[in-house]
């Protein structure tokens, strides 16, 4: 006798893949944290992001970036960009597995199967898999396991899903039945479909978050943590008293962002939305194509060449006018007119391509290269070696422009015959990503105002400068609807680094707005210096400009009647 049982439709079918989906998701988390396997969710998710235009990807990120750092989660724009890129894969990911899985559901649902197999089950998980390791495999740069096994951790997790999957359908659309031994009557035994969804989502959904937190607290840190990654704690307690500037007499406003970034705290972007990409322990850099002698030089090789060394304010192109995506450290590397006296390139080549460990590319004009030696090929940050989230083993730093330009985790120089568009350049970003002047206010320090003999209290304001390598020559802060009056300046740590600039207000009960303005020298030293472009102008594609203020209130300090009350005490 036939049940008349319907067949579970779309709607059941989203449920199962609701109830299914994370647990795949922890499974390649797990896999990721204990094994370096590959974490697909987030490589399919920057496969997307390489793939679709570049506007929805910033649109999404961006709006995604308001929202954490308008609920209090993004206090670094930067990791902030990070969490959302993250969310938006996970989500992204979920709901691939809750929409296919209904897809799935609606086919079988044509189909007269019985209760026959696991086959349609394996057969969806292995097409769903086989789509997503297609694209996301090849961007699995953080795992360091080989191509062959990739493909079969993910295929297991696939097929095992595909079967989860094919099971639960079988359940929904045949549950079990007893037929009534006296009246024959069909009568479905055990539990509904509902009591099914809810007890195997529950138990879905206690092995996820399980397995994730396991992942979490016992695994090893993928790439984040790696022992080349060995900067950060070096360089935390770098020692300021040896910077060059220590005896400058402009002492920065307390608040003011500390003149030399420590290099855990160096800001980070890049196109991996999962680990860091893993760096071969035999790592060698071949410099190939249009040269006389290609080569394929250690670290060791490239640091016995000529050294250099400067301190470098490097900035993110879409970085906001006052955000954080900016940050001072000292580099050292070889000079690129190194590399070009050593492999000589020929009459044709006009400029260099640089692949990174990420595919991330990008190219240099040969005339540049060649008349610009202060461009490197960078080893280390602060004396230490690069950590892994900006770039070790070797990145190049140019003057003067964003840092779009200045590819981390070089994976291989060819030099070409024609200058072609970069990554970010291919997605509408400026061509050369020449810096613009910008001035920032860091500080207004009216919880440190302070008295000079005659008794005038002032408050210390301060900030940065930076117009890339051209210098600052000025900074001028206006308050309410005062004049533009000059701030001092600190003398920079090079003059590739921002200036600090100070200015202490005489003091004025109220609130007040303060806005700063910065003027760089002319690039060829003939005329006057040139005032930064004032007009606000977003970050896409030449980098944010405009003018900072800020708002504040200053109310006469009350510790004076406090501080006598306890001497009195
Ligand atoms: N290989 C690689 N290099 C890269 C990028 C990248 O995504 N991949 N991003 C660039 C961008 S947009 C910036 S702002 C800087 C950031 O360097 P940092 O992460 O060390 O601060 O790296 C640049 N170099
Ligand atoms: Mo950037």
């Amino acid at each position: 006798m036939e049940t008349t049982n319907q067949r579970p439709n779309l709607l059941w079918g989203a449920l199962v893949g609701v109830t299914f989906t994370p647990l795949l998701i922890a499974l390649f988390y797990i896999g990721e944290r204990f094994a370096s396997l590959p974490f697909l969710p987030l490589n399919f998710f920057d496969w997307i992001a390489r793939n679709l235009p570049g506007e929805l990807i910033t649109f999404g990120i961006d709006t995604m970036v308001d929202l954490l750092i308008a609920t209090g989660f993004g206090e670094n724009l930067d990791s902030a960009a990070k969490t959302a890129e993250r969310l938006m894969g996970l989500g992204l990911f979920f709901g691939i597995g809750v929409v296919s899985t209904a897809i799935f559901f609606l086919i079988l649902n044509q189909i007269d199967w019985r209760k026959v197999s696991y086959i349609p089950g394996i057969s969806y998980g292995l097409i769903f898999g086989a789509v997503i390791m297609l694209l996301a495999i090849p961007l699995s740069f953080a795992s360091p396991v080989s191509p062959a096994m990739k493909v079969l951790w993910s295929s297991i997790l696939f097929v095992g899903f595909g079967a989860a999957v094919g099971w639960a359908y079988n359940q929904l659309a045949f549950p079990a039945v007893a037929i009534k031994p006296k009246t024959g009557d069909v009568e479905p035994q055990g539990i509904d479909r509902r009591e099914f969804i809810v007890r195997v989502g529950g138990a879905s959904a206690t092995l996820t978050v399980v397995g994730a937190g396991l992942g979490a607290l016992l695994g090893g840190e993928v790439g984040e943590g790696s022992p080349t990654n060995s900067g950060g704690e070096n360089i935390a307690a770098a020692n300021t008293s040896e910077l060059p500037n220590a005896h400058s007499d402009v002492i920065p406003a307390p608040g003011t962002r500390p003149e030399l970034t420590p290099v855990a705290d160096h800001y980070r972007i890049d196109i991996l939305s999962g680990g860091l990409p893993s760096i071969p322990e035999d790592w060698t850099l071949p410099i190939t194509g249009l040269v006389a002698n290609e080569a394929d030089w250690s670290l060791e090789e490239l640091m016995d060449m000529p050294s250099q060394s400067e301190y470098l304010t490097m900035s993110c192109i879409s970085n906001r006018i006052a955000g954080s995506l900016i940050s001072t450290t000292k580099w050292t590397g070889v000079s690129f007119k190194e590399i070009l006296e050593r492999v000589e390139p020929s009459e044709e080549a006009m400029a260099v391509k640089i692949v990174g460990y990420d595919d991330f590319d990008e190219y240099v004009d040969l005339e540049l290269l060649r008349n610009d030696d202060r461009i490197m090929l960078a080893y280390h940050f602060d004396d230490q070696p690069l950590p892994l989230r900006n770039g070790f083993p070797l990145r190049i730093h140019i003057p003067n422009r964003y840092g779009m330009k200045q590819p981390k985790w070089i994976r291989s120089i060819e030099f070409v015959d024609a200058w072609e568009p970069g990554y970010w350049v291919r997605r509408s970003w400026s061509r050369d990503a020449i810096v613009n002047a910008t001035s920032v206010i860091d500080t207004v320090a009216t919880d440190d105002v302070y008295s000079d003999d005659d008794g005038q209290m002032f408050v210390p304001m301060g900030g940065i400068a930076w117009a890339g390598d051209r210098a600052i020559t000025a900074v001028e802060v206006k308050i309410d609807d005062g004049d533009w009056v000059a701030a001092e300046i600190r003398e920079p740590l090079s003059g590739r680094a921002w200036s600090i600039w100070r200015y202490d207000w005489a003091f004025e009960e109220g609130n007040h707005t303060v806005q700063v303005r910065t003027y760089e020298a002319d690039p060829e030293g003939q005329s006057d210096p040139v005032l930064q472009p004032t007009e606000t102008r977003g970050t896409r594609p030449d980098g944010a400009t405009g003018i900072h203020s800020s708002i504040f209130s200053a109310i006469v300090p009350e510790e004076e009647e406090g501080e006598a009350e306890a001497l009195e005490g």
